[in-house]
């Protein structure tokens, strides 16, 4: 079966983040038919949305996949529910762990169930920067060059956590 490229977005402001973050990553590794090929640093940034929550732990990593983008968003959604996920319908409130699907190779599809790409990608610092760590030349369909959307994305405070060993 053909591979695509695929970049998720991990976040995390529940339950100590890195670890969530991190052990995301280890259970990406575990995916049938997937392989994770790097991964981002973490990133610690403020968070969007309602007000009074902890800052994020944010990563992005890339995977070469021969899931479809339906079936790879479903594999995403069982890990996040494996970590204790539970959706309380606060839009963008705090959560132990989210897993967005960024980028399936250059599809451009818009469903309620699957969107890609992501379509708040562009303007999110905590997604681009992580995501121009992997591939900075990277073109983003249907939104234009990493590079431009970087230019124009709202300021948001962002600082990479040291690598621990
Ligand atoms: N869905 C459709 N397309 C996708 C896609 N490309 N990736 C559907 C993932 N899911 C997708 O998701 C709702 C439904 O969207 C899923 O069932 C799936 O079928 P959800 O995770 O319950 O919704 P959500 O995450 O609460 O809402 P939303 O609007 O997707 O939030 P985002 O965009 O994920 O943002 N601030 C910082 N600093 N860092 C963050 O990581 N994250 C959020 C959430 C807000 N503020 C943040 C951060
Ligand atoms: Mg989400």
């Amino acid at each position: 079966m053909p591979a695509v490229r695929a970049y998720v977005g991990l976040g995390s402001n529940r339950d100590n983040p890195e670890r969530q973050v991190s052990h995301a990553f280890t259970e990406l590794t575990k995916l049938p038919h997937t392989r994770l090929i790097k991964h981002s640093r973490l990133y610690l940034s403020a968070p969007l949305g309602p007000a009074g929550q902890p800052d994020y732990v944010n990563a992005v990593a890339l995977l070469e996949t021969a899931l479809s983008a339906k079936d790879l968003l479903k594999q995403l959604l069982e890990i996040e529910h494996r970590h204790g996920r539970i959706r309380t319908g606060e839009q963008w409130g705090p959560r132990t762990l989210d897993l967005d699907l960024l980028l399936y190779g250059d599809l451009h599809y818009a469903d309620p169930s699957l969107t890609v790409p992501h379509p708040r990608l562009h303007e999110r610092a905590f997604v681009l920067y992580p995501l121009a760590e992997l591939d900075p030349g990277l073109q983003i369909p249907g939104k234009g060059t990493l590079q431009e959307l970087i230019k124009h994305c709202p300021k948001q405070k962002l600082t990479p956590l040291p690598i621990s060993l």
